[in-house]
């Protein structure tokens, strides 16, 4: 039997700790407890098994072993490896497609809810894709725009066009090891064929479709995503807001959204605002509507409106056993089977709105992008009808400030101004040392190990180590929920060089910069940080590291395989799924190294993974003959040094900052 871990075991968000102890007292099973007791299986998590066809599934557990068909521990491993990143890609590249479709809804009048709200970005898209500009208006533009980006999933041949924004050195070598990827559902298709029983069984073989697969996720579909969700819903710059379970309001009616698909989600924070539906919360007894979200939903809403974070994955039936749930809404991906039975012991209302997730036990109100604002307003209505509902509640009094919402445009727009914009600051803070190199430290929560830890402790450790952090997904709302994402309470573990150029720029050292398949953001600011010249001419050359240390989704596996393919050094925690096949660790190691220069690793200690980390910055430094990091360069007392900054005229700012690179 296994040891069933305490409260403070299992989470070191003390909002965490409260409510599994509330839990506990109760006796209701959340994911933290459930990992206690189930397990995981020894031979599925080492991908010594496969059930790709009915004469097994076959178990190879002893040396030489092979499956009724002759398959390999390799061929196995490399197969489920696939798979997983076919799965992955396919979910976050789906999401993009569906934002295509109501780009092209709302440009042509379909959606009437729906409004072009960046029309720069449009722009910036149009110019990408091909599409003309001149004399035309925004819809028009949108509307071709919506076409072709719909067109790349169906594509057959050719490329995916966003490959070409990659650093030129890396479009070459993915067409030299023909993973350039030909269109987005023809990479997951072929991967599905290919691990078919009888199809493709060179180990290295079915990595590089893998690759190409999740290539066509990181450069093709989450692109698109980002990028679409920015166009209508505006991109993100800096805002304040909060994070963690006291968020919700005692005497508000609390509307949880929850998933990762921004569409519905921002139509329900119009309908918060409407004042018939704010009259009719008063007349049920409340004092107003109050939205929060979970997960990526959460992340799109808080980077662009500041909609406070209710928390992480882990957090998703914490907030229901606050009692003060009127109504959790949730849309698409990493959304719990156990949210509905737990939900019975409460009033809260689970509520699926996409036409691809139904769950047993939820209500089911679909939305459609023709009448969006409506089912937003009926769904709310439903929340404030069950306010009265309500039993016992216990909502922990803790959150914390935060500042969201850096997206690439935003970041040069930081450390450049309006009409010097450039990466160009950046790279010399690195060139010079005062920054060390650069995490993004990305990913989910996984209850095999404690909530928030990983997370934590990598990232003080890499502010105390002047490392830059750039988050998204779950990983930066653990980030958030601990207070790092805001200047004052990060910079106090900050060393001494980053401190320096935090408080020059006014940003914190931990950068939100949105959801899971903002991820490719970070490829944007990679490759610009390779275009600006100091830095080398490849993503590979940076020194910088992806860090997924508590992750658990196929979709994080997709992240990490195009991250690497893309360059990067990527390191995941918690599993090695690979482990069984000495041959796949190998591939992925220094296999897509000498292809790919970044490379894939599973390494289970969090002070291996921060030593790794650190080694491999150090290590890029040095390539680029850049001087060695040194700590004791920078000034000691950032404060005096910052008031004596802020005092000089710009220009003079920027070349006492960035003036001496070596
Ligand atoms: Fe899901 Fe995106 Fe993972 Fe969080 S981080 S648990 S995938 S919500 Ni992407
Ligand atoms: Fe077994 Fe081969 Fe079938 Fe896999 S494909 S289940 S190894 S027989």
């Amino acid at each position: 039997m296994a040891k069933v871990r305490t409260p403070a075991e299992s989470s070191i968000d003390p909002a965490a700790v409260e409510m599994l102890t509330w839990a506990g007292e109760r006796g209701l099973s959340t994911a933290f407890s459930r990992a206690d007791t189930m397990q995981p299986c020894p031979i599925g998590a080492d991908s010594l098994c496969c059930k790709n066809c009915f004469m097994g599934p076959c178990r190879v557990v002893k040396e030489g072993q092979t499956g009724v068909c002759g398959a390999t521990v390799g061929t196995i491993a490399a197969r489920n490896f696939a798979r997983a990143v076919a799965a992955g890609s396919a979910a976050h590249s789906d999401h993009g497609r569906d934002m295509a479709f109501i780009l092209k809804a709302a440009a042509t009048g379909q959606a009437r809810d729906y409004k072009i709200r960046d029309p720069y970005k449009l722009f910036t898209m149009a110019e990408t894709l091909g599409v003309p500009t001149q004399g035309r208006t925004v819809e028009e533009i949108a509307s071709d725009v919506a076409d072709i980006a719909i067109s790349q999933f169906g594509q057959q041949t050719g490329e995916v066009v966003y490959v070409k924004r990659a650093p030129a050195k890396r479009q070459k070598i993915w067409r030299e090891f023909g993973v350039a990827p030909r269109g987005i559902d023809r990479e997951v298709v072929e991967v599905l064929h290919r691990t078919h029983i009888g199809d493709d069984q060179d180990p290295e073989h079915i990595m590089d479709a893998a690759v190409r697969c999740a290539l066509s996720d990181g450069w093709g579909g989450s692109m698109l995503a980002s990028d679409i969700s920015d166009v209508l819903f505006g991109t993100p710059s800096p805002l304040l807001a909060r994070a963690n379970l006291g968020v919700l309001k005692q005497d508000e009616v609390n509307i949880i959204i929850h998933g990762h698909e921004p569409t519905l989600s921002e139509m329900i924070l119009a309908a918060t605002g409407d004042p018939e539906l704010i009259a009719y919360a008063n007349s049920k007894g409340a004092t107003g509507i109050n939205l929060a979200g979970i997960c990526c939903t959460s992340n799109e809403t808080l980077v662009r409106q500041g909609v406070p974070s209710a928390g992480n994955f882990l957090h998703q039936e914490l907030a229901i056993l606050t009692g003060a749930v009127e109504a959790m809404v949730v849309d698409v991906q990493c959304i719990m089977q156990a949210l509905a039975p737990l939900a019975e012991n409460f009033h809260t209302e689970i509520i699926t709105t996409s036409k691809k997730v139904k769950i047993t036990g939820a209500t089911h109100i679909e939305f459609d992008e023709h009448h969006a604002l409506e089912t937003a307003k009926e769904i709310v209505r439903r929340a404030i009808d069950n306010f009265a509902n309500r039993g016992e509640t216990h909502i922990p009094d803790i959150s914390a400030d935060l500042v969201a919402g850096f997206s690439h445009e935003y970041i040069n727009y930081a450390l450049g101004g309006v009409f010097r914009g450039s990466f160009r600051p950046l790279n010399d803070a690195i060139a010079s040392g005062r920054i060390r190199g650069v995490v993004a430290n990305v990913g989910c929560n996984n209850p095999r190990v404690s909530q928030d830890s990983i997370h934590q402790y990598l990232v003080r450790e890499f502010l105390k180590n002047d490392v830059l952090v750039v988050e998204t997904g779950c990983g930066a709302i653990a980030s958030a929920k601990q207070g790092y994402s805001l200047g004052e309470s990060a910079l106090e573990y900050a060393g001494p060089g980053l401190r320096e150029v935090c408080e020059a720029v006014g940003m914190p050292p931990v950068l939100h910069m949105g959801s899971c398949v903002d991820n490719t953001r970070i490829l944007t600011v990679l490759t610009q940080m390779a275009s600006e010249g100091g830095l080398g001419d490849d993503i590979s050359d940076i020194p910088a590291v992806g860090l997924a240390p508590e992750w658990m989704s196929e979709k994080a596996l997709a992240i990490a395989t195009y991250a690497a393919a893309s360059g990067a050094y990527v390191i995941m925690g918690v599993t090695n799924p690979v482990r069984g096949s000495d041959e796949v660790q190998s591939l992925i190691g220094d296999g897509w190294r000498e292809k790919f220069g970044g490379r894939l690793e599973f390494v289970l200690d969090p002070a291996d993974i921060l030593q790794k980390t650190l080694a491999h910055i150090d290590e890029r430094r040095a390539a680029l003959k850049l001087p060695a990091y040194d700590p004791s360069k920078w000034g000691k007392s950032g404060d005096e040094r910052m008031l004596h900054l802020v005092q000089l005229p710009f220009a003079e700012r920027q070349a006492a900052m960035y003036g001496e690179v070596a």
